[in-house]
């Protein structure tokens, strides 16, 4: 109330001191960060005094001016209410403020990421895919959780049995006659009694093993949603928290000669301060949904490679043909010989290791054919060091920004697209084998696609095997959706860890041309800052690729969009999302919008309108497949004028079910927005959309 009758001008004055405050933080950490001489702990704690000390003046200076104002202005009563209530306003921001700039320390601090094993899918394994038993831990979990939060070592990881016939009462569970779920797979679509669980399933399996000396050995696991607890043989291996990227855990010291077992308890509970958050627009489905299995490798292995095209300062068609990048073989010690072949490209070349492992290359190719949608052509890249090798499959090409232009091979492209979330075609579910991804590919190819967003979260690898196969080219993205804890560390850490694991596990993927650092977040410093740091740390691990994310808003005033979110200042491709004609205003106003949009290649990474396939009416009935057509030509209209559009990503490939969508008949438990129904039928949008980009009839290259 009070806040409502204060002038305009003290507001200003207490947003100037605001965005004063934080650009002094973001420009000062950002020269901490810069500053290589101190080592990560000093810098940490520089960094820690620094903030604590700028966010006290800043309390105090914001209170100072809150009490004097007060005194000025108002009656002893209301200066009383103005300190309780506005006085604290800002000491609440400046607390904000500091915790949002102190999520920079664990980026200062971070540990390096645990081993995680890039190329297992080209690797020899042994498979723990398969039938596995399953207990429900119904909410609050007390089979996993103890009353203090603490994750319990000694009930169901020790997968012991009861005593059924004789011997005094022991275990009330018993894996080992309990039914079983399909590994990889959720546990929402196979179990019907689980459709809608969200919460703690335990899964068990036997294996025989024989352990080889001189070897290790590491349970590779695709992913698992959300959290994961693994015991082997009654030993807890590992946790792991986040849904949609890979994770290894070294077993190596808990196996043993013959039978062995391993229990993993999966947590699909949504948290406030999980990524994502606990609301979400696409089904939450738990469980060990990617593939499981054991990889043993010599005790000095490749675990990580990085093998592209080198960048230049500028492309050119005749110097493409250096190829850069690293392998890293861990548990070597420096001087350690690698050998790297690609004997199609010429290159046959002997590296060697420094003293962490890492053997840096930068290397002239005789001859390369570089990647592109038209000639999607891959190399086979084979490494070895040592007892261990491997031999991947790897494209070339050149990804950058040249003003509002996408250059491909030194070439302006324009993305046509559209957003896939893992949800599998036909038989629903998350998505994961051979054949979802025949018919994911299979629509996009029908549709005359060149491009695919994986929203909003990484998707199982082998998209991105058979996007570098098929010319398909890809937005990877963490799942940092909508509402997030911007203002907590460790959310922050989880995030930079996230987009570790994503880029580490797609790097070496040439089609994958775009990370994205989230979706639809709300523009406030907070938040901006983050997200800044984030794509920061995005370019550090990856300086070969533009990094992007979904906006969202502005709200329209009249007909003028302006898109100002300082985010926009982050990226390299700005994604624009917007649903004029569905959310907002009517599908002919779209005709009239006049957007001002920043000046970098903008993706229009979302527009569409809800219809469910086989409902017939006027343009202006929803739900009908006409007025979806008719949403998407106006959309069309607009976005012919706007210069800078370097591609279209409809919303979305395919209806996917959303635990938020519940209109009977019209939705059941689907978002409705998909070009195809999720049993693969066509609505009349995915011809309009088959045409324009056959015709290539919307939007310009340059
Ligand atoms: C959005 C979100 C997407 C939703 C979509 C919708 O803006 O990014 O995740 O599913 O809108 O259909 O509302």
């Amino acid at each position: 109330m009070i806040t409502l009758l204060k002038g305009k001008g003290e507001r200003n004055r207490m947003a100037g001191i605001h965005a004063s405050f934080t650009s002094v933080v973001g420009l000062l950490c950002t020269r901490i960060r810069q500053n290589a001489t101190l080592s990560a702990n000093q810098r940490g704690c520089e960094a820690q005094l620094f903030l604590y000390f700028a966010a006290a003046i800043h309390s105090l200076l914001a209170l100072c001016s809150k009490i004097f104002i007060s005194i000025r202005e108002l009656s002893g009563m209301t200066f009383l209410v103005e300190i309780f209530t506005d006085g604290y306003i800002p000491c609440r921001n400046a607390l904000i403020l500091f915790a949002c700039s102190a999520f920079t320390l664990p980026a200062l601090t971070q540990q390096p990421i645990k081993t995680l094993l890039v190329g297992v899918d080209r690797r020899s394994v042994t498979s723990l895919n398969g039938d596995w038993h399953y207990l429900v831990d119904q909410p609050p979990a007390k089979g996993l959780y103890t009353a203090e939060g603490k994750v319990r070592d000694n009930g169901y990881a020790l997968n012991s049995h009861p005593n059924i016939n004789n011997g005094p009462h022991n275990e009330e569970y018993d894996f080992a006659t309990s039914p079983t779920l399909k590994v990889p797979g959720d546990w929402n679509t196979q179990d019907p009694t689980l459709f809608r669980f969200e919460g703690v399933v335990w899964y068990q399996r036997d294996f025989d093993f024989q352990p080889k000396p001189n070897t290790r050995t590491f349970l590779h696991i695709g992913a698992a949603n959300y959290k994961s607890f693994v015991w082997v043989n009654q030993k807890r291996i590992c946790d792991h928290e986040g849904g949609f990227t890979p994770f290894d855990c070294e077993v190596t010291a808990a196996l043993k000669p013959g039978s062995n077992f391993i229990v993993i308890a999966v947590d699909s509970t949504r948290e406030v301060d999980g990524i994502p958050s606990v609301g979400i627009d696409w089904f939450n489905y738990g469980g060990l949904t990617r593939d499981v299995s054991l990889v043993t490798l010599p005790t000095q292995f490749i675990d990580d490679y990085d093998v592209h095209l080198k960048r230049e300062n500028t492309f050119s068609t005749a110097n493409a043909n250096t190829l850069a990048g690293y392998v890293h073989v861990e548990g070597a010690s420096a001087g350690t010989p690698v050998s790297l072949r690609i004997p199609e490209a010429g290159v046959n070349a002997t590296l060697t290791t420094d003293a962490a492992g890492r053997a840096s290359f930068d290397l002239k190719a005789s001859k390369l054919d570089l990647w592109s949608p038209e000639t999607p052509k891959l190399y086979k890249v084979e490494l070895a060091s040592g007892q261990d090798k491997l031999t991947d499959d790897i494209g070339f090409r050149d990804i950058r920004v040249d003003g509002t232009r996408i250059l491909l091979n030194g070439n302006a492209i324009f993305l046509r697209g559209a957003n896939m979330h893992a949800e599998a075609p036909y038989r629903t579910g998350r998505a994961h084998t051979d054949e979802d991804v025949k018919n994911i590919f299979g629509f996009l190819k029908d549709l005359n696609a060149n491009f695919v967003r994986l929203a909003h979260y990484p998707h199982d690898e082998r998209m991105e095997r058979a996007a570098d196969r098929d010319g398909i080219m890809v937005w990877s993205e963490i799942p940092l959706w909508q509402h997030i804890s911007f203002e907590k560390p460790e959310v922050y850490a989880k995030a930079t860890y996230m987009l570790n694991e994503m880029i580490r596990r797609d790097r070496n993927k040439a089609s994958v041309i775009l990370w994205s650092v989230s979706n639809e977040t709300p523009n406030n410093p907070i938040r901006t800052q983050f997200l800044t740091s984030l794509a920061n740390e995005a370019r550090k691990l990856d300086p070969t690729r533009p990094i992007t994310s979904a906006l969202i808003g502005p709200h329209a005033k009249g007909n003028e969009m302006v898109q100002d979110d300082p985010l926009a200042n982050a990226l390299d491709v700005v994604g624009q999302n917007e649903y004029i004609g569905w959310y907002e205003m009517r599908p002919e106003d779209a005709d009239n919008i006049k957007w001002t949009l920043p000046q970098k290649p903008i993706l229009i990474s979302e527009f569409g309108a809800e219809a469910k396939q086989g409902i017939h009416g006027g343009k202006d009935e929803r739900w009908a497949e006409e007025q979806q057509v008719n949403v998407y030509e106006h959309q069309f209209v607009m976005i012919n004028k706007i210069p800078q559009v370097r591609g279209l990503v409809p919303w979305v490939l395919m209806d996917f079910r959303s635990p938020t969508r519940n209109i009977p008949k019209l939705q059941d438990g689907f978002n409705r927005k998909g070009l195809f129904s999720e049993d693969g039928k066509k609505k009349q949008a995915f011809y309009l959309f088959q045409k324009v980009y056959k015709e290539r009839s919307v939007g310009k290259a340059e």
